[in-house]
């Protein structure tokens, strides 16, 4: 564990593309956060990065599909997004965006110098276009079936599905995003990165700083497999107009790669920071000083760039002449991913919840403890409503929540409010002191390393401790009978209160802001000692303030109402599909499409999407892969008739044969119904 003074914090910019959701908190932000509050509380001199990532295709993509321009994406869900993190009480130093001009011009330094170095390789590669739309398809501009699991809705950059890197070329049945047309070949000319040449450094590097620092293992098992493959050149410019201008002769149609600017997202945004708080030259302790230690967090889909393809660069541009040496990241902790009642978050599908969204119905605090004990450090974890309800009642409010009110209130009315003395301890105090004195070692040692779950959870057993002891000690009793035992009972309980402030504030900070205020201690608990947390206590004659209730409880109804909303979209709602380009009656013709029953239905093993049919079509049997198994269950299919494309190429999907299509129609809620004839016909009758 690497116990550095200065320490540079950067959470990955997310795509200003969409409003950020509780996937994207459980990845990289709550365990940033925490960590950053944490640091600071230990007297650490910290800076905490992020900004708004609006350039790359999945900007391009939402912006054509609304019929708007990126910028319009870009302004209206970076606002959105910042607004959001603050209410989230993200305590991010700054919050950028990449379409800044500090932003391009940083990106284009270090594409120049990898240029001018003769880093940078260019090549004639054949590439997808759309004629029609008279433009190139790079990444997700194309979408096809992935040649390694035949997901049919592979894009263009990776499968979602098995998670592999692709090359929009590789894709089979490719089809454009624009026009869903088969594109063409065409050859173009783009800059590539010798990632390759690099390979045996970062193999160093990773081991190294794993050594140095525990790297989790699930990062390492991602750098593993991609060392193993073999570390290719990598294309850094795109043919695109939405991006970061490439600076060199003939490139003046095409942008930057996204996460060949993105990265530099973090330099850029910690020069924003200095210079706004009026010194220029601040971030160059961070970035450029051997002794600072820099950590990147990240979710699991970004290992490759901030474990692999960041530090190459870092290393092309540190082997230069120039003074300036970028420090690479100590560690990246990337988290796996967080589900939303089982199941994976999606946009398209308006499954999940959107941050703003929850924080008009619940304070922040409740969903940080949540979200912060469920993270998915080790595996994907989930978020159930019930489950945030259980958490938020039982243990903040009935644990946390309780044993500082009781004490406070106990404090009020037995000793008027002020803090009693400190006298003689018997055995329950000095256990609870034992306890109190080592929970700042054990916690910190947890977020030190980024085990974060655990230590909010060492955190509450410190809570759960103390209620046991005010439980034990009952004091109700010897306040009759021995007075100085009573008060040293409450003299002790309000040094665990005052502790709990401290070491909570990292998780659930404006309700250490009460307690504080309720113990009325100066300051805030967010700029205490962590290390004196549990030495110092309140003096005895100290004025207390007036308790307060520090967390609701979340009643029966109102989570059963969440739960009954599951199905509504997430807000705002996404825009009606664009009209399609038009075809002639020719075209349409081409398509044979036929009145099929179905006689069997089951689940296609290890899919949770597609359901396997066999269907009648006027005496002729077929089997037909549908992905339907999210909406309708086999036994419901059975005996129905349904549309299918009689004249589809058969294709194979999770191995099974499918020779047809089913017919269905979907809402941008995600509801998706299959279509039927609207009275009895024969099955392998004409639709058109
Ligand atoms: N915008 C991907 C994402 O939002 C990307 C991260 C950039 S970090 C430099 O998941
Ligand atoms: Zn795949």
């Amino acid at each position: 564990m690497i116990n550095a003074q200065r320490i540079l914090v950067t959470a990955a910019l997310p795509y200003a593309n969409g409003p950020i959701h509780l996937g994207h908190l459980a990845g990289a932000y709550l365990p940033s956060d925490i960590y950053v509050r944490f640091q600071r509380l230990r007297g650490r001199e910290v800076v905490f990065i992020c900004g708004s990532d609006e350039h790359g295709v999945p900007i391009t993509l939402s912006a054509d599909k609304e019929g708007v321009s990126p910028q319009v994406v870009v302004d209206r869900y970076h606002e959105m997004n910042k607004a959001a993190f603050e209410q989230f009480g993200m305590s991010f130093d700054n919050y950028s965006r990449t379409s800044l001009p500090l932003h391009h011009r940083t990106a284009q330094e270090f594409l120049l110098e990898f240029h001018r170095r003769g880093i940078l390789k260019e090549k004639k590669e054949k590439q997808f276009y759309d004629d029609q739309a008279n433009m190139f398809l790079p990444d997700r501009y194309v979408e096809g079936t992935c040649p390694v699991c035949a997901n049919p809705d592979a894009r263009g950059d990776q499968c979602e599905k098995c998670g592999t890197y692709l090359n929009p070329m590789e894709l089979i049945n490719p089809r454009s995003k624009i026009t869903g047309r088969t594109p063409v070949v065409r050859e173009t000319s783009h800059w590539y990165f010798p990632l390759g040449d690099y390979q045996a450094r970062l193999e160093q590097y990773v081991r190294e700083a794993d050594e140095r620092d525990g790297w989790k293992e699930n990062v390492l098992q991602y750098c593993r497999g991609w060392f193993k493959d073999g570390l290719q050149d990598r294309a850094v410019t795109r043919d695109l107009d939405w991006g970061v201008k490439v600076p060199l002769p003939g490139y003046e149609n095409k942008v930057i790669y996204v996460w060949f600017d993105a990265v530099l997202g973090y330099i850029s945004s910690s020069r924003e920071w200095s210079e706004r708080i009026g010194k220029p030259d601040a971030w160059r302790k961070f970035w450029l000083d051997k002794d600072t230690k820099y950590v990147a967090f990240i979710g699991k889909d970004n290992v490759v760039f901030h474990c692999i393809v960041f530090p190459a660069m870092l290393m092309a541009w540190n082997d230069g002449e120039r003074t300036e040496k970028y420090v690479l990241p100590a560690n990246v902790p990337a988290n796996e991913f967080l589900n939303f009642e089982g199941e994976k978050f999606s946009k398209s599908r308006g499954w999940g919840i959107d941050v703003k969204d929850i924080l008009t119905r619940y304070p922040a605090d409740p969903l940080r403890y949540y979200i912060a004990v469920a993270l998915p450090e080790y595996r994907d974890s989930d978020f159930t409503w019930k489950d945030f309800q259980a958490r938020t009642n039982n243990e903040l409010a009935d644990i946390l929540g309780n044993f500082v009110n009781r004490t406070l209130a106990f404090a009020g009315r037995t000793f008027k409010g002020v803090v009693p003395e400190r006298k003689e301890l018997d055995r329950l105090d000095r256990e609870m002191d034992e306890i109190l004195s080592r929970t700042p070692g054990l916690v910190g040692d947890r977020f030190e390393q980024y085990h974060f779950r655990e230590g909010v959870l060492e955190i509450m057993n410190l809570a759960r401790a103390a209620n046991k002891y005010f439980n034990d000690s009952e004091p109700w009793k010897t306040a009759k009978a021995d007075i100085d035992r009573c008060g040293t009972t409450i003299n002790t309980s309000l040094r665990v209160a005052r502790a709990l402030a401290i070491l909570a504030s990292p998780v659930i900070p404006s309700s250490s802001e009460k307690i504080w205020k309720m113990l009325n201690l100066p300051g805030e608990a967010a700029r205490q000692s962590w290390d004196d947390a549990a030495g110092t206590g309140i003096p005895s004659g100290h004025r207390l303030g007036t308790p307060e209730i520090l967390f609701t409880k979340i009643e029966d109804d109102v989570i059963d109402a969440e739960l009954r909303n599951l199905t509504q979209p997430l807000s705002p709602p996404p825009p009606a599909e664009p009209a399609k380009q038009s075809v002639t009656m020719e075209d349409f013709k081409r398509i044979d499409l036929r009145v099929a029953r179905v006689v069997e239905a089951e689940n296609v093993p290890k899919s949770q999407k597609l359901l396997k049919l066999q269907v009648e079509i006027g005496g002729e049997r077929r089997q037909v892969v549908a992905g339907i198994a999210q909406h309708y269950k086999p036994e419901e299919l059975i005996g129905k008739s349904i549309v299918v494309v009689y004249n589809l190429q058969p294709a194979k999907l999770m191995g099974q044969e499918s020779q047809g299509m089913l017919l269905a129609a979907s809402d941008s809620s995600g509801k998706l119904v299959f279509i039927t004839p609207s009275a009895e016909i024969q099955s392998g009758s004409v639709v058109k």
